[in-house]
């Protein structure tokens, strides 16, 4: 054989290796989710015929040609049988796509569709386009909800930082074919924008996120909500604040919805992320709240501090120390495969069922926001226990 066929045959071989490697629980956990050993979808997962010019007339050294950097933050849905992702991919010269990627049973061999997505603009072109979420919404329509950013021409000369954010607004009924409609008209910026899947009022409703600026909070309370009338010409007119920020917790910088919640017989289901500010930087974790079937701005479940957090290898990549979340899917038999991405480089699955979170989060004390609630709370638990073991 030619010796560029066998180096094309070795870099085919070691892919499907990689992408058809069996995944396993890790044994340890603290019971309310399992963590899988392997990420299900790293940079080196996608195709070998997106990053390599595979004719030797014009790739005669087969280099890379076209490099890609992470695959992180992902929408899920479970669709035709499959656990699908929609993966933010990101190429080495730092722009973010979306891009299907299918397994036929959620923890492993996740496998890119050919193609990434073919995004359609709004109007004002975005730079960059990220972090789905995506929302079979009762109307029929597959909705994806995501971050467009664009430079902010306000900013002075020579600022090449300064960025907007708005939430952009896509339907599809295949996943394959996408309508791009206007993006979510609203006084601040907004990231972290979310559709809930049923209406409500007979309106959509989206979980929001105001900010001051394209990084802070600032005056943005927290998780917001808004109903709106028309999804073709989405504007938020008024907005109110469901899961409020904290000094001292692990939300006190910023929050923002994960995927949407998941409708339980308790109550809605949320997964969300906190954000606080330390030498390091930013630390992003994840945390859970719950929400009324009757009134979904109604917060009925708040557990304290955070439900997943980075560990191992999972603190080290782009932009260390963040876990983050936009995609789980909640199956038939109730069980929970949560997808999230370890500092914006690699994805990941832990899994769980809907009556461990619904248990953990009704269960698990409220953050008392001091040292002092906080040592009642585990005295009160203490005290039950030792008198249990008869101590
Ligand atoms: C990045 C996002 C990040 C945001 C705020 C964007 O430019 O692509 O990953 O969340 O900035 O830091
Ligand atoms: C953002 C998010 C994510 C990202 C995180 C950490 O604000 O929207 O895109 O994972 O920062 O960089």
């Amino acid at each position: 054989m030619k010796q560029f066929e066998q180096k094309l045959n070795d870099l085919f071989a070691r892919h499907e290796e990689l992408i058809t490697l069996k995944n396993e629980p890790m044994e340890e956990g603290n019971g309310v989710y399992t963590r899988y050993k392997n990420p299900v979808l790293t940079a080196a997962h996608t195709p070998v015929f997106w990053r390599y010019d595979l004719n030797e007339e014009t790739n005669p050294y087969l280099m890379e040609r076209i490099g890609m950097n992470a695959t992180m933050n992902s929408g899920a849905i479970k669709w035709n049988g499959k656990y699908l992702l929609v993966v933010r991919v990101e190429g080495a010269d730092r722009k973010s796509f979306f891009a299907v990627a299918e397994s036929p049973n959620g923890v492993d061999n996740f496998r890119f569709w050919d193609y990434p997505v073919t995004m359609p603009d709004d109007v004002i072109p975005a730079t960059n386009i990220y972090d789905m979420r995506l929302t079979a919404h009762e109307d029929g329509w597959i909705y994806g909800i995501f971050c467009a950013e664009r430079h902010d021409d306000n900013a002075p000369a020579g600022d090449l930082s300064s960025a907007t954010a708005t939430a952009a607004i896509a339907r599809t009924k295949d996943l394959k074919n996408w309508e791009r409609l206007p993006d979510l008209k609203s006084k601040s910026q907004q990231r972290n924008v979310v559709l809930h899947p049923e209406f409500v009022d007979g309106k959509y409703a989206f979980y929001t996120r105001p900010q001051d600026g394209f990084i802070d909070a600032g005056s943005g309370g927290g998780i917001g909500w808004a109903l709106v009338d028309d999804i073709t010409n989405a504007e938020v007119k008024e907005e109110k604040i469901i899961d409020s920020r904290y000094y001292h917790t692990i939300k006190e910088v910023k929050n923002g919805e994960g995927p949407h919640p998941i409708k339980t017989s308790k109550g809605w289901l949320h997964l969300a992320h906190g954000v606080r500010g330390c030498a390091a930087g930013l630390r992003y974790v994840l945390y859970m709240y719950m929400t009324s079937l009757e009134d979904p701005t109604k917060l009925i479940a708040s557990p304290a501090g955070y439900f997943m957090a980075p560990e191992g290898e999972e603190r080290i990549g782009d932009v260390s120390n963040v876990l983050f979340s936009n995609g789980w899917i909640a199956d038939e038999d109730g069980k929970v495969f949560i997808y999230y991405a370890s500092s914006d480089t690699r994805m990941h699955v832990a899994v769980s069922t809907i009556d461990k979170l619904v248990d953990y989060c009704m269960n698990t004390p409220q953050d008392g926001l001091t040292t002092t609630a906080s040592v009642e709370t585990l005295k009160k638990l203490i005290y039950k226990n030792l008198k249990l073991m008869n101590k």
